[in-house]
């Protein structure tokens, strides 16, 4: 089946699917490995593991390189953060059709004005016009070519503090627009205002969320109000950067890395995550 079809499922088969981030390809085999159904390529932590805040830096070829290389060692969907769109109408058109070609399953983009900050960071959170989003989701749709390729629209609406009234009047417009599925973003400790979101939304067209700030609602919980995919957005990269801090702290301090040994992976274990006996199977041939 090929990856935009099992994206296409997942947000539309009446199950709830779910996402892991990634920033690079072997955090996103990390991601299949664990069990989930598909990869989020983050805005968040791609900028992170360039060393940058989330905050429009990087450009859209550096993303598009990072999501098509994590689509190249999974079998399960890529779902790409696109933020912005990188740019205005045509940029959303040119987008779709580049990450289509380097077989990423579906892309995201979100309301937000162009330089956009990440939806934690308590500035630059202004929104954009919602009939020129909707302009930006026409556009996309009309550029792709595999009719399965998803464009999920995500509404920051929440985010920027205008209300549920708001995200919904967003939404509607969206979806009217061509956009498979509704992203709709909170960063409030509990999932009320997303419930609430809900249970006005009937339905209409698949939700997703991303319950980073609101981490103790259970997926099964999410299922039962409504949404068709969670995605746990950056969990990977900050497991990576408590995990590197400490072990390198501890070899610097111990002046050996023995006290180490049985924290870290082995070699071995990334041979086997980075296909070595495949790689080493073809130089023999
Ligand atoms: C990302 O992972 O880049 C996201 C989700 O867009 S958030 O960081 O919560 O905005
Ligand atoms: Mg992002």
């Amino acid at each position: 089946m090929n990856s935009t079809t099992k994206l296409r499922k997942l947000i539309a088969d009446g199950q709830i699917g779910r996402l892991a981030g990634a920033h690079d390809p072997l955090s996103a085999s990390l991601v299949q490995a664990s069990g989930f159904d598909g990869v989020w390529a983050s805005s968040f932590t791609i900028s992170a593991a360039n060393g940058l805040p989330d905050m429009s830096l990087l450009s859209m070829t550096d993303y598009l390189e990072a999501a098509g290389r994590m689509a190249a060692v999974c079998s399960v969907p890529i779902l790409a953060d696109c933020d912005t769109g990188f740019g205005g109408v045509p940029n959303v058109a040119y987008l779709v059709q580049r990450y289509e070609a380097v077989g990423v399953a579906g892309v995201c983009i979100e309301d937000k004005v162009f330089p956009k900050t990440n939806s934690f960071v308590d500035h630059g959170q202004e929104l954009l016009d919602a009939n020129e989003f909707a302009l930006k989701i026409e556009a996309g749709k009309n550029a792709q070519r595999d009719p399965d390729f998803v464009l999920v629209a995500r509404t920051e609406a929440l985010i920027a503090g205008h209300g549920v009234q708001e995200a919904l009047h967003r939404a509607h417009r969206y979806v009217d627009a061509g956009a498979d599925a509704i992203l709709v973003h909170s960063k409030k400790s509990s999932p009320r205002e997303v419930i609430e979101f809900l249970d006005a939304w009937q339905g209409r067209a698949p939700v997703v969320v991303v319950p980073t700030t609101y981490h103790d609602w259970h997926f099964t919980d999410a299922e039962n109000a409504g949404v068709s995919l969670v995605i746990y957005a950056n969990h990977a990269l900050r497991a990576a950067v408590r995990s590197m801090s400490q072990v390198l702290s501890s070899i610097e301090s111990s002046g050996a890395s023995t006290s180490v040994e049985d924290l870290i992976a082995p070699v071995s274990e990334v041979f086997e995550l980075t296909q070595l006996d495949k790689w080493l199977h073809l130089e023999k041939q």
